[in-house]
């Protein structure tokens, strides 16, 4: 069996590298935090009224047009000079580090960026409530925290599968899905050229990338899962670490005794690694390599601060099937398994589900935190119902948004293409606004103190008819622009006091805002004012009717 590693990147004349998306969003311009000799990435957002608002950043240096970028040569190692700390018993990682007082360089980048401060980043970190994903093998990546006192952060899957989509293709989503807000990216690539994708993807990626290593070490024995073994998925572990993966999903909390547990399901396992690992255990009737080799994993993940991302690959894959016993079996491995990563020194998060109805969605993240000693829960979605397929990243941006205010530390996008086929660049963009959307209420709802800010800029904006405000602050700028432009496309509408939804009669921000002219114009501003206007309204009307006789009936003639 054949563990070879690929050759590396192609060269210039192998592949074209295709056109990547540069240049700021519209409205914005990138602008740089400064600490010490760190440089905190921040989209600064241009306001008409002469103020401007700084966002957390994602996009990288592609958004940056000081920054040249060459796709075959890679980004600018930013952590590349950075000064790591040496090893703590065997763990080099940020957790240890943590745990040792230790305030890393990565630790100081992620509170500047958080607003925070960097002793709260290290404690939770040392306490295992937050991680950061970040290899030492990917300097090109900005650091970036996932842990519920920290900002909720999402995740675009992307990569290929055998049926479709390019090298180039994938570079694209990848930064086309981080310039639009996406936190991490996921490689998911099954088809061919796995090796060179995810380090073309790697070199470029401004943001952690996680990966599935079960899927490479499949494609090795020909996508025939009794012929796996621990050698061969070892092997690929190390291959892709050496690349500089940041995050690895590991469904080793599928044991071979709770998969009868999952007969009886309306939809059976639907974790693609869940049921990888499920087949092997079934052929070969022994445990899982993964649960049984889990220390060794440790061991390698130690050495490069690889995050383990503890698979749910018995998730529920329906309405009917959440929360049920086979769901809550691997969740309590999972635990078992956190304790034990935690032990060497790596940092774990743990995946969740899934499809799940709104009633069932808090149970998931208390469960989450008592088992698993409150690592940082990451969930897909989940969907709260089945009956939408076209629009998935509707029904499960509603499961996503409360997961989340329940305490849910990052979120994996859903797009409108799931169930139905891979997502091209445009549902990558639809996944992670929607994703955005759902995060961001959730921040609002935890109070955040950084969220409320673009809600009161984009809310002020549109009260004053500053258009072109509300666009350039909205999470998609352009399709604001090109909604409201579709009716009224002339340059005066960005100004108008009404857009063509109501009318300018109709407007009820004219409307008010008419009031409040009013009030100004008559010195009401305060409550107390409109108390004593109304008072002194009230008598001269009582006054009126009695100068005018008392009479409650007036005789026709005197109206
Ligand atoms: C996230 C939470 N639960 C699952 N996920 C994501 O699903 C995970 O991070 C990875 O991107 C993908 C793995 O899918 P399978 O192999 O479990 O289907
Ligand atoms: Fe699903």
């Amino acid at each position: 069996m054949s563990t070879s590693v690929p050759s590396a990147r192609p060269s210039a004349d192998e592949h074209t590298t295709g056109g990547v998306t540069l240049g700021p969003i519209e409205g914005s311009t990138k602008h740089y935090l400064a600490d010490g000799d760190l440089r905190i990435p921040q989209r600064r957002v241009h306001l008409t009224n002469g103020e401007h608002l700084d966002l957390y950043d994602t996009s990288g240096p592609y958004t940056d047009p000081e920054v040249e970028i060459d796709v075959e040569r890679g980004l600018p190692p930013v952590r590349g000079a950075w000064r790591r700390p040496a090893p703590i018993d065997g763990a080099a990682t940020q957790l240890a580090w943590a745990r040792a007082g230790l305030v890393t360089a990565e630790m100081r980048f992620i509170a500047a960026r958080e607003g925070c401060d960097a002793e709260l980043v290290r404690s939770e970190v040392a306490a295992g409530r937050a991680v950061i994903p970040a290899s030492h093998r990917h300097p090109e990546s900005e650091p970036m925290i996932i842990g519920k006192a920290f900002a909720v952060k999402i995740n675009a899957n992307i990569g290929n599968s055998a049926v479709t989509s390019s090298i180039e293709e994938e570079v694209e989503k990848m930064v086309w899905a981080t310039r639009w807000g996406a936190d991490t990216i996921m490689d998911l690539s099954t088809g061919k050229d796995i090796h060179v994708t995810r380090e073309w993807i790697l070199r470029n990626s401004p943001v952690p990338v996680g990966t599935v290593p079960i899927y490479q070490a499949l494609e090795k024995v020909n996508g025939d899962p009794a012929a796996l073994t621990w050698e061969i998925y070892r092997d690929t572990v190390i291959e892709q670490a050496e690349q500089g993966v940041d995050y690895m999903t590991v469904h080793a909390g599928v044991l071979l005794r709770y998969v009868p547990l999952t007969a009886r399901r309306v939809t059976g396992i639907v974790s693609r690694g869940g049921s990888i690992m499920a087949a092997w255990c079934l052929a070969h009737h022994t445990e899982s390599f993964l649960y049984t080799h889990f220390d060794e994993l440790c061991e390698i993940f130690a050495r490069y601060d690889i995050t383990f991302s503890l698979g749910d690959g018995l998730r529920p894959g329906s309405i009917a099937d959440a929360n049920d016993e086979a769901q809550f079996a691997e969740l309590r491995t999972l635990g078992e398994l956190t304790a034990i990563a935690k032990s060497h020194g790596v940092q774990v998060m743990i995946e969740g589900p899934g499809h799940v109805p709104m009633d069932k969605i808090a149970e998931n993240v208390r469960l989450e935190e008592e088992l698993c000693e409150e690592a940082p829960f990451y969930t897909l979605g989940p969907l709260a119902t089945d009956i939408a397929p076209a629009y998935d990243h509707i029904t499960s941006a509603i499961g996503a948004a409360m997961i989340a205010q329940a305490g849910t530390a990052m979120l994996c996008y859903v797009t409108p293409k799931e169930h139905l086929g891979l997502p091209n660049r445009d549902d990558v963009k639809t996944g992670v606004i929607t994703y955005k959307i759902a995060a961001h209420a959730a921040d609002l709802a935890k109070g955040h103190p950084r969220a409320q800010e673009r809600d009161d800029a984009l809310s002020k904006a549109r009260f004053e008819f500053r258009w072109n405000d509300q666009f350039n602050l909205a999470l998609d700028p352009d399709t604001a622009r090109e909604f409201h432009d579709e009716t009224l496309p002339a340059e005066p509408a960005k100004t108008a006091h009404f857009c063509s939804m109501c009318g300018p009669k109709f407007c009820s921000m004219r409307i008010s805002a008419d009031v409040r002219a009013y009030a100004e114009e008559h010195g009401l501003v305060t409550a107390e004012d409109i108390d004593a206007k109304l008072a002194a309204d009230m008598a001269a009307k009582s006054d009126e009717f009695r100068r005018s006789g008392g009479e409650v009936y007036l005789p026709l003639e005197a109206l």
